[in-house]
């Protein structure tokens, strides 16, 4: 029996998100938007292109949320995206809402889901979105991780000029600038990142400029587009785990995860390495991190902290 998969937002991600989902045939694929015309109009000319790439699996477009009932996978990107000079924290006010309505359409509708959110600021919002639904922490997971890591490991192989396949890292913590690229447990071709510094394939100065350029991945992209931010990456990484989930392939991905101890914090989320498999995320990978990673960390879920105190000012229910 196919699955089920719901994108809640049928933008610049949720449109790509269908597509990408349709092309590996994962499920069968609801487009939700409170703009109806623009997810009905997406899935059709997503499903017109089945004929061209032989893929077989049914696309709806809707405004109700009773057509996505007992959805398998929810897929959350119902928000306002980044203005040129705007950070990520500047869209909580309004992205705070639009997820309240969201985590009521979808505790009614589809209590059993696997949720994936993806809409920004992504560590408050799916922590809120945690909070409104009542859904299990296990069953909700934020996309940011995976995006960032995927920067991060392109940026590498470019500069080091090897393929993106020889490279494994993890940019963890809350997906702002704050983000913490985990150089300790970076490997490139096997060999840890200082083996690469003494070999004088890579300089400390230049690692630092990588690690800059992808904290500021998403801005760099917002304004190249001038309107709108970076989807198909973002679409892709989201795609990931819903396919983790739907196969139980049990990856090991950087996503944000509900913390209760680990790496040292309690009831909030934060971008950690998890275990995505057919019961959700299924367990937390503590990394050995060096002290500045930890201390980096630790920032890092402190500014998460702090935002959503400051979400809890706009939103005492929180
Ligand atoms: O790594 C990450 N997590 C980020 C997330 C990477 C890139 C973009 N990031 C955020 O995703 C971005 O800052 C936004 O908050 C979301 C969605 O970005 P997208 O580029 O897809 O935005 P669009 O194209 O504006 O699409 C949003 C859709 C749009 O069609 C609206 O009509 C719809 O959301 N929308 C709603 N759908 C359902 N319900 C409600 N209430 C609603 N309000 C708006």
């Amino acid at each position: 029996m196919r699955k089920k998969i719901t994108l809640i937002g049928a933008g610049q991600i949720g449109g790509t998100l269908a597509h990408l989902i349709a092309l590996k045939e994962l499920g069968d694929v609801v487009l939700f938007d409170v703009a109806a015309g623009i997810a009905k109009g997406k899935a059709l000319d997503i499903a017109q292109s089945s004929p061209v790439n032989g893929f077989n699996i049914n696309l709806s477009g809707t405004s109700d949320y009773e057509d996505t009932k007992n959805s398998d996978v929810i897929i959350i990107t119902a928000g306002v995206p980044r203005k040129p000079g705007m950070t990520r924290d500047d869209l909580l006010g309004i992205n705070l809402k639009i997820i309240k309505e969201v985590a009521d359409g979808i505790k009614r509708t589809s209590p059993n889901a696997f949720v994936i959110c993806i809409t920004n600021p992504l560590d408050v919002i799916v922590m809120a979105l945690q909070k409104y639904s009542g859904l299990p922490k296990n069953k909700i997971v934020g996309m940011a991780g995976i995006l960032d890591s995927s920067r991060f490991i392109y940026f590498l192989s470019q500069e080091l000029k090897i393929s993106v396949n020889k490279i494994r890292s993890f940019v963890l913590g809350g997906h702002g600038d704050s983000m913490v690229a985990m150089l300790g447990s970076t490997k490139i071709e096997g060999k840890k990142i200082g083996e690469l510094i003494k070999e004088g394939k890579i300089t400390k100065e230049r690692l630092g400029e990588i690690v800059d350029r992808t904290k500021k991945g998403g801005a760099e992209i917002v304004k190249y587009l001038e309107k709108g931010s970076a989807f198909y990456a973002p679409a892709a990484s989201g795609v990931e785990m819903a396919e983790s989930y739907v196969n139980d392939l049990k990856k090991e991905l950087p996503c944000a995860a509900f913390l209760s101890g680990e790496y040292g914090f309690n009831n909030i989320y934060a971008g950690v390495p998890v275990i995505i498999g057919k019961s959700g995320v299924e367990k937390i990978i503590q990394l050995k991190l060096t002290k500045d990673e930890e201390a980096a960390f630790k920032d890092s879920v402190k500014s998460v902290q702090n935002l959503y105190d400051a979400a809890k000012k706009i939103d005492p229910d929180l």
